[in-house]
């Protein structure tokens, strides 16, 4: 342990821990632009300048030592940290009223806090270039403050590196390798460096305007359908605390948005139950390409195309939720409703900026239609609520459309790190077994541990080996143990996104200071596993709806019917 000082309070704190750690325990606000807890901590922005003697030192990197005596409330700390943030500003693209991050910039909030009135320092500023080749994410370099936030995410979190440092001094940037177009690297387009930006320097590819065309049109037909995990996060975005379920306050809001039909992607995740868990059996069956990893997260399937094509068979063939919903939305439903396909645009409402991408890939289509039309993330969602002028918080509940708006409990849980897994998990033991779950519950697979595991038993006797990772670098050390021979898995669920899509990278955006108290994958999970909980029904093959839909249209799992709407294949 070391004793020393904070302003004036003894504290005694275990070796190795920073004074911005400690002053932060003990409640004494240091600001910080560059640091994120456990992913960036370059001490590169000093905005945490505290004072020690004679000097000023910057907290985030200052161990803690016995006998320190900091002070971090002098007039020469708070003019020093008043010219750090000044001179940040003065290269800053400020434009504050029109940026995409206004009232939630991390910038803007310390220059409100330090009470910045004016630049002293205006004069040339960096030259940059705004990347708009991306499907999903959107760079402004002249908005960049540099704090590698981005970098860090992308590179140790994902091991992806898509981004890095470029040039020196002045004309230092934030680039992929060569300058290239992001859209030409190896980018997942998970969107985790937009969530890790304090300012708006990355941001989504906005499709707000084209579902407002689509919504002002009277010759189209528009539906929507939302993912499990933006009901457990909207709400924040209308100042609710995280994790709170707001699901029929948003299938309300839809409906006043003048959408058709609001359907949810809950139901698809259901029957991606059926059609994945059919193939997992088929391949137990094989012996062919085990193990079988998910194919519903675009950004980790892009992963396995770049970095790991030699296994791209193993990924499943089903498409993601969302487009299965699309590519029932314009066949099996059109046909009931009598409604050229042609004319119906199809809107999802993704925690997720991937989709994005996933939703232009030319193989995610039928008939030569798209499944899906456009993907809102769950920002751009509540952005158009409160352009609407809806008073989102005092919205009656309502319930969602059929026949795609029923769900299981399994369904919800496919929002959360593991979700997908347990969902399969407790179909196939009780198809197997033809005996009814006594627990639903896998635990095994919930919460944030880097790589968990669960071993089910069949009722012949057979073993199935699941294995849970979240976050590319743990996707990554998974696959790493499968290739070496030193774990043996049939199945493996894998979500790009740490924590899944709870902590997607179109989610509302949480301030770094407040991700230092609160653990947002979890807070939202638990939204999730509660309303889980509240269904009344928990397992995929016992909703109703998937039965009506095999026995009206797909006829079983993996038929001919299935595989055209249902499937797809991946680039080698
Ligand atoms: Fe997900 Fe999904 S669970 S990927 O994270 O599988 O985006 O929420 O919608 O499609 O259902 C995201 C979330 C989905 C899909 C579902 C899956
Ligand atoms: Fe890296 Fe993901 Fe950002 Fe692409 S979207 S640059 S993979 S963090
Ligand atoms: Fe999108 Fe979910 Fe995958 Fe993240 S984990 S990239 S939010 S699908």
């Amino acid at each position: 342990m070391v004793k020393f000082k904070i302003d004036g309070i003894e504290l005694e704190v275990p070796k190795g821990t920073t004074v911005l750690e400690a002053a932060r325990k003990i409640g004494i606000e240091i600001p910080t632009l560059c640091y994120l807890k456990d992913v960036n901590n370059p001490a590169s922005c000093r905005a945490c300048l505290v004072e020690v003697g004679p000097r000023l030192i910057a907290s985030c990197a200052l161990v803690a030592e016995n006998n320190m005596d900091v002070k971090t409330n002098t007039q020469k700390v708070r003019d020093a940290r008043k010219t750090v943030v000044e001179l940040l500003l003065s290269n800053h693209k400020r434009e504050c009223t029109t940026c995409i991050r206004s009232e939630n910039c991390e910038l803007q909030k310390l220059a409100k806090e330090l009470n910045i009135r004016d630049i002293k320092y205006e004069g040339e500023r960096t030259k940059g270039i705004i990347d708009d080749s991306s499907t999903s994410v959107v760079r402004d370099q002249e908005k960049c403050i540099l704090c590698g936030r981005c970098i860090s995410t992308c590179g140790n979190v994902q091991t992806v590196h898509a981004i890095g440092w470029a040039r020196r001094g002045f004309a230092t940037n934030v680039t992929p390798a060569y300058d290239r177009a992001l859209s030409e690297t190896v980018c997942v387009n998970c969107g985790q460096c937009i969530i890790a930006c304090p300012v708006g320097a990355l941001h989504e590819k906005e499709n707000i305007k084209d579902v407002w065309k689509a919504l002002n049109d009277k010759e189209k037909y528009v539906v929507v359908q939302t993912a499990p995990a933006v009901r457990v996060a909207i709400g924040e975005e209308f100042g609710l605390p995280m994790g709170t379920r707001v699901t029929g306050k948003m299938a309300a809001a839809l409906r006043k948005l003048g959408f058709d039909k609001v359907f949810d992607t809950d139901f698809a995740a259901d029957l991606t139950i059926m059609e994945e868990g059919t193939e997992l059996l088929k391949r137990l069956n094989t012996g062919k390409n085990l193990p079988l990893m998910t194919s519903c997260c675009p950004g980790w399937v892009k992963f396995v195309e770049h970095q790991y094509p030699d296994m791209t068979d193993n990924l499943s063939t089903c498409k993601s939720p969302h487009q299965m919903e699309g590519a029932l939305i314009k066949s099996y439903f059109a046909q009931k409703m009598g409604i050229d396909a042609k004319n119906i645009v199809v809107v999802s409402i993704m925690p997720c900026v991937a989709k994005k991408f996933e939703e232009n890939r030319e193989e995610l289509s039928c008939d030569g239609l798209a499944d899906v039309d456009y993907v809102l993330t769950t920002r751009e969602l509540a952005q158009m609520i409160k352009e609407a002028g809806i008073d989102f918080i005092n919205l009656s509940d309502e319930e969602f459309d059929n026949p795609f708006g029923e769900s299981t409990g399994a369904g919800v849980i496919f929002g959360a790190t593991g979700g997908v897994a347990e969902a399969a998990l407790r179909t196939i033991f009780e198809l197997l077994s033809g005996k009814e779950l006594e627990t639903v519950d896998y635990t095994a697979v919930r919460g944030v541990e880097d790589i968990k595991e669960a071993v089910i038993e069949l009722p012949d006797g057979r073993k199935i080996n699941a294995a849970v990772a979240h976050g590319l670098s743990n996707a990554r050390k998974v696959l790493e143990m499968v290739r070496s021979g030193e774990k043996h898995f049939d199945f493996i669920e894998v979500m790009a996104c740490p924590g899944g899509c709870v902590n997607g990278g179109g989610q509302p955006i949480v301030n770094a200071k407040v991700k230092e108290k609160v653990d947002v994958r979890l807070e939202r999970a638990k939204g999730i596993y509660s309303e889980d909980k509240d269904l009344p029904l928990r397992k995929s093959h016992k909703n109703p709806y998937i039965k009506k839909l095999y026995d009206e249209f797909l006829k079983e799992p993996n038929s001919e019917v299935s595989h055209k709407y249902l499937h797809t294949h991946y680039v080698k």
